[in-house]
C-alpha cells in the first residue's frame, strides 16, 4: 500500500505552525546530576531491567542535559516553529513535593528556554510526561487522592518559574498510557497489575489534577502571562471491521473508553456514558458494592467541564474493531469492560513497533470525529512519527509515512474545517522507547548511543520536513518512491 498517490494540493495557512517533541526522561540522562530526585522510570529500569529491551535505561539517554545548545541547533536546522520538550518534576522539586526547589534543575530548563528563545523557537511544556518522582510512588502515585493538590503546586511552581516565557502548556502526555499500562497492564512503570481497578483510579485523579492545575493557571498567571493550557491525549483510529451495527457500535465504544475517557470530562464534565453503564452493569454482576468506575460530585463536574483552551493529539496508527460478545463475568478488567476484538490489517505497512501501522486516512477521520462530537474544539497535533529498527539516514519509509498523514492533515483542515493548528513531528532525535529501550527510532535526527558523544546526525527526514515548513506544502519530489 503506497500512500503518496493522493497527496493534498492545499497549502498549510500562515496561522498554522511546526514542531518538534521529545520528553524529559527519554532524552536527557543525567539522572542524579545536580540534585536531580529519583523516578518511577528510573526505579523501574534499574530494578526491572529484565523488562526492558537489552536492559537499557535512560541514565545518559542522548545526553540532552549536558547538550541542549546542540538540540537547538538541530531545531533551528529543521526550521521549526516551536519545540514540545517535557520537564523532569523529580529535577525541579526532588522529592515531589512543593517544598524546595532544586536550583541547578531549574537553571536547566530556564537555560533550555532561553537558548530556544534566542534563536526564535518557541517552548512547548509539557509538565508530566511520565516520570512521577519516586517518594510520591510510595504513597500509592496517582492511585492517591492527595497527588490532586501536589501535582497542582508543581504546576504552579513551573507557571512561576517559566510563565513569561512558555505560553504553551501539557498538563499529562498520554493519560491511558500513564493509567492503563503503568496500573492496569503494567508494561510501564510503576508496573503495577491491577487490570479491573488500577486504570480507572488513577485516571479518576489525572483528571482531578489536571483540572485544578488549570484553574491554578487561570486564577493566578493567565491574565498577566497570556498562555494556553491544554491535555494531551491518544488515540488510533478504531475503524469498524465491517459495516454491520454491531461492529460499528465496538468502534465506537473503544473510542469513547480509549479517548473519551479522558476527553468526555474536561469538554462535558464527565465520563462517556456508555463507560458509566457498561463499568457499572459488570462490577454489580462481579459482586461489587459500587462500580469500579469512580463518580464525579455535581461540584467536581462544574470544575472539570471546560478546563482547556486546545486539545493535544497525538495519533501514530489505526486499528479494526469487531464486535466481541459480552465478555463473561471472571476477572474484572478494562479491556472487558470495553468488550471489543481490535487488530489491524496484516496488508498494512510497518513500522518497527509492533503497533505501528501505516494508515494515514485515519488520522483524518480521527480529526473529524473529534470536531464533529467534542464541539470544534482547537487540535494541536502534539505528536505523530515513524519508528524503524536500523534508524537508516536514508529514511524515506518515515518521509512517506510524514508526507501521507501531513496529507490527510492538510484535507482534514481544508476539506472539514477542523481546526487543527500546529503539527509536532516525534521526534527531534532517536531516543529512549520506554520497554523498548533503543531498538525503535523514532528520530529525525540519529543519534549514535555508541559513542559517549551522542553524536547527532541529520536523516533524509530533516529534509523533507524543512522543505514541507518552508515551502508549506507538500512536495511529491521529495519522496524517493516518487522520484
Ligand atoms: C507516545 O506513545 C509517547 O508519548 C512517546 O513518549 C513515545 O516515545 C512515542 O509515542 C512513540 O511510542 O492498541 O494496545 O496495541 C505512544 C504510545 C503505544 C499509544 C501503542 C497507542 C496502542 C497500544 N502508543 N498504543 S494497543
Amino acid at each position: 500500500l503506497r500512500n503518496t498517490n493522493a497527496l493534498s494540493n492545499h497549502t498549510f495557512p500562515t496561522w498554522f505552525k511546526f514542531g518538534a517533541a521529545t520528553a524529559s526522561y527519554q532524552v536527557e540522562g543525567a539522572w542524579n546530576e545536580d540534585g536531580k530526585g529519583e523516578n518511577i522510570w528510573d526505579r523501574f529500569t534499574h530494578r526491572n531491567s529484565s523488562r526492558i529491551k537489552n536492559h537499557a535505561n535512560g541514565d545518559v539517554a542522548c545526553d540532552s542535559y549536558h547538550k541542549y545548545k546542540q538540540d537547538v541547533q538541530l531545531l533551528k536546522q529543521l526550521g521549526v516553529d516551536f519545540y514540545r520538550f517535557s520537564i523532569s518534576w523529580s529535577r525541579i522539586l526532588p522529592t515531589g513535593y512543593p517544598d524546595q526547589v532544586n536550583k541547578a534543575g531549574a537553571q536547566y530548563y530556564k537555560n533550555l528556554i532561553k537558548e530556544l528563545k534566542a534563536n526564535n523557537i518557541e517552548p512547548y511544556v509539557t509538565i508530566y510526561h511520565w516520570d512521577l518522582p519516586q517518594p510520591l510512588q510510595e504513597i500509592g502515585g496517582w492511585l492517591n487522592d492527595k497527588l490532586v493538590d501536589i501535582f497542582a503546586e508543581y504546576a504552579r511552581t513551573l507557571f512561576s518559574l517559566y510563565g513569561n516565557d512558555v505560553k504553551h502548556w501539557f498538563t499529562f502526555n498520554e493519560p491511558r498510557q500513564i493509567c492503563y499500562e503503568g496500573y492496569g497492564i503494567g508494561e510501564k512503570a510503576p508496573g503495577l497489575k491491577l487490570p479491573g481497578t488500577g486504570p480507572y483510579k488513577c485516571a479518576h485523579v489525572l483528571i482531578k489534577s489536571h483540572a485544578k492545575a488549570y484553574h491554578v493557571y487561570q486564577e493566578n498567571f493567565k491574565e498577566k502571562q497570556g498562555g494556553k493550557l491544554g491535555m494531551v491525549v491518544d488515540t488510533d483510529w478504531y475503524e469498524p471491521a465491517t459495516s454491520h451495527p454491531l461492529d460499528r457500535e465496538a468502534a465506537e465504544r473503544t473510542l469513547q473508553f480509549r479517548w473519551g475517557w479522558y476527553v468526555h470530562p474536561l469538554v462535558f464534565g464527565n465520563y462517556p456514558k456508555i463507560m458509566i453503564e457498561r463499568v457499572a452493569r459488570r462490577s454489580k454482576l462481579e459482586g461489587f458494592e459500587v462500580s469500579r468506575l469512580p463518580t464525579f460530585t455535581s461540584e467536581e463536574i462544574n470544575y472539570i467541564k471546560g478546563t482547556f483552551d486546545f486539545l493535544g493529539f497525538n495519533q501514530y496508527s489505526t486499528s479494526l474493531v469487531k464486535h466481541r460478545p459480552e465478555p463473561e463475568i471472571g476477572i474484572p478488567s478494562y479491556d472487558n469492560d470495553m468488550g471489543t476484538f481490535i487488530y489491524r490489517d496484516p496488508t498494512w505497512e510497518r513500522g518497527a513497533s509492533d503497533w505501528l501501522y501505516v494508515v494515514p486516512w485515519g488520522i483524518g477521520k480521527a480529526l473529524k470525529w473529534i470536531k464533529s462530537n467534542y464541539g470544534d474544539p482547537e487540535i494541536i497535533v502534539t505528536e505523530n512519527g515513524f519508528s524503524d529498527h536500523d534508524g537508516t539516514l536514508e529514511d524515506y519509509k518515515r518521509i512517506d509515512y510524514l508526507q501521507s498523514y501531513l496529507s490527510s492533515i492538510l484535507d482534514a483542515i481544508h476539506e472539514d474545517g477542523v481546526k487543527v493548528t500546529r503539527y509536532t513531528a516525534w521526534s527531534l532525535m532517536d531516543n529512549f522507547e520506554w520497554y523498548s529501550g533503543y531498538t525503535e527510532k523514532f528520530g529525525l535526527f540519529h543519534v549514535d548511543f555508541q559513542s559517549k558523544h551522542r553524536t547527532r546526525k541529520a536523516k533524509k527526514s530533516v529534509d523533507f520536513y524543512r522543505n514541507v515548513i518552508k515551502s508549506r506544502k507538500l512536495n511529491k519530489c521529495n519522496s524517493k518512491t516518487d522520484s
